[in-house]
């Protein structure tokens, strides 16, 4: 790398990174500095992040970045930001510290909340008021357990963080929420973009908790001393990118132009989670919207994301831990293999069944989940994987259906972004169950979206859409074309029967 270069800091829900990123002769370049596993830790009742761990490794990997650019290279440390999964926060109190653990959201803690919240708010008038979809890991709902649980975070709290802005604040010394991630609380106007009074107020939760929420691109303030020391980047401006990790990939997706009326196009942003949607000039706050349950979250620059979160690779990291647990460990590459030479079918299961978002155990609960919808339990391994991963295809087929409903467009490409775009075999399944092109990559897709980010912030480069130019320049991409199609329409009949 030479000249100005932006560290993104990204994490996810099952890995982090911390990733250089620089222009040079007209394309962007990476270069991995530090990469580290991230995963939820259960302690008793409790299912918690290890947000010290990953400060840890954040801290070392720009070390490492500080080495790696020092005086003498030919490229210099510009900024650095942060993005992260969303809803998950922290709450910091009048001492500016951070006292109780900062949760998962598929902690346990979070069950029948949303219903509780409905007891007071009906969900009318909570979509009304946000356009976000109903999910138990909404931070308003997890806001409400804490409050119910008389969290002694909750009691003493001053300022309320988005992990991404918890990162922030940890580098910078300054307390900011940035919009983006601010968004997928369920406590923000998509209109405004402010936090709704009315929702704070019903729920009791402290408007001066909640700062105005801080653009992608702002430049928050410096890496403060502590950091400087522990790490050699010293006067450096920590730049907010789109923190919500989700809003950096749809930022970085390699299509044309930006936020279209009618979008020809839609993304599935592809990791832990499958996010599948599209990116409009104008929330869509209509009654359709609500019965199919999608969500209007915030995008860069006063866009929005209009998208339905799927349950995702999920399942597919727990198969693998479960066997883990169980002695055996293998790869991705070994497990898209064996779900290959799988047959077609034998098994359908939809990752969105509540009993899948945190078992203890995942093949154990599949086993269940078989035997609960009257289908045979799965004679191998390879079965496991190829229902995880065509279960993924088939809520996409339904998903795509919806979003022409709901934008009433014709739909022509879907992208994938995210390390799901590796799985060759996810991706030409997606292209044959949705009978539609399927264009794979970036696989860094987050952490690009954070660094163009950053270079808007400073000044480098000047839009959306030139940032989008640069990436369809910079990364290859490979197109699947849907080959065979009707096999997926009496499945697809059985799984909307689930
Ligand atoms: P997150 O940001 O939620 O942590 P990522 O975008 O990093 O998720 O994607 C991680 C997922 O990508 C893994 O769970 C795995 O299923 C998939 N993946 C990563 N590398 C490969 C590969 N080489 N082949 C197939 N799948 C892969
Ligand atoms: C994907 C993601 C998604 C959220 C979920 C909690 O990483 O940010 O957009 O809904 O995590």
């Amino acid at each position: 790398l030479r000249g100005p270069v932006h560290l993104a800091v990204d994490l996810g829900a099952s890995s982090g990174r911390v990733i250089a990123g620089g222009v040079r002769d007209g394309k962007v370049q990476l270069a991995e500095i530090w990469r580290f596993e991230n995963q939820p830790i259960r302690m008793q009742q409790d299912l918690l992040w290890n947000h010290l761990g990953l400060w840890q490794n954040i801290t070392h990997g720009l070390r490492l970045a500080a080495d790696q650019f020092d005086a003498t290279s030919a490229a210099q440390i510009a900024s650095v930001g942060v993005d992260t999964w969303g809803v998950d926060f922290g709450l910091l109190d009048e001492h500016d510290q951070l006292i109780s653990p900062v949760r998962c959201y598929r902690d346990p803690r979070n069950q029948g909340m949303m219903d509780t919240a409905m007891q007071r708010v009906s969900r009318e008038e909570i979509f009304a008021e946000t356009g976000l979809q109903f999910m138990e890991i909404n931070t308003l709902y997890q806001l409400l357990a804490a409050k119910q649980a008389g969290d002694v975070g909750f009691r003493n709290a001053t300022s309320f963080l988005m992990m991404a802005d918890l990162f922030h604040w940890m580098l910078s010394g300054e307390r900011t929420v940035e919009a983006t991630n601010a968004s997928t609380t369920q406590l923000l106007s998509p209109v405004t973009r402010t936090w709704s009074e009315k929702l704070l107020g019903e729920f009791g939760l402290p408007s001066a908790w909640f700062p105005p929420p801080t653009p992608a691109g702002t430049q928050i303030g410096v890496v403060q001393e502590s950091v400087a020391e522990a790490t050699g980047l010293r006067d450096v401006p920590v730049v907010a990118p789109a923190t919500h990790d989700t809003a950096s990939a749809v930022l970085s997706v390699p299509a044309s132009g930006f936020a279209p009326a009618r979008p020809d196009w839609c993304y599935i942003s592809s990791g832990t989670w499958s996010l599948m949607g599209v990116e409009l000039p104008e929330p869509k706050i209509t009654p359709l919207c609500a019965e199919l349950n999608f969500t209007n979250e915030g995008g860069v620059q006063g866009s929005t994301r209009l998208l339905k979160n799927i349950g995702g690779l999920w399942i597919f990291q727990q198969i693998r831990a479960a066997l883990q647990r169980r002695g055996s460990a293998p790869s991705w590459a070994e497990m898209v293999q064996q779900a290959a030479g799988a047959p077609a079918f034998s098994l359908l299961i939809n990752p969105d069944d509540a009993s899948l978002l945190a078992p203890t155990d995942m093949i154990d609960e599949i086993v269940a989940l078989a035997s609960r919808t009257g289908q045979p339990a799965p004679s191998d391994n390879g079965v496991l994987f190829r229902a995880a991963l065509e279960g993924l295809a088939l809520r996409y087929r339904l998903t795509l259906e919806s979003l022409e409903r709901l934008t009433q467009s014709s739909i022509s490409t879907i992208h994938i972004v995210g390390g799901g775009s590796l799985n060759e075999l996810l991706c030409q399944m997606t292209a044959d169950a949705c009978n539609r092109r399927v264009v794979a990559g970036p696989v860094e897709a987050t952490a690009i979206g954070n660094v163009v980010m950053q270079m808007i912030g400073t000044g480098q480069l000047s839009s959306i859409e030139e940032a989008r130019a640069l990436v369809q320049a910079s990364f290859p991409t490979k197109t699947y074309t849907p080959q065979n199609t009707q096999a997926w329409d009496a499945p697809a009949d059985r799984f909307a029967k689930l």
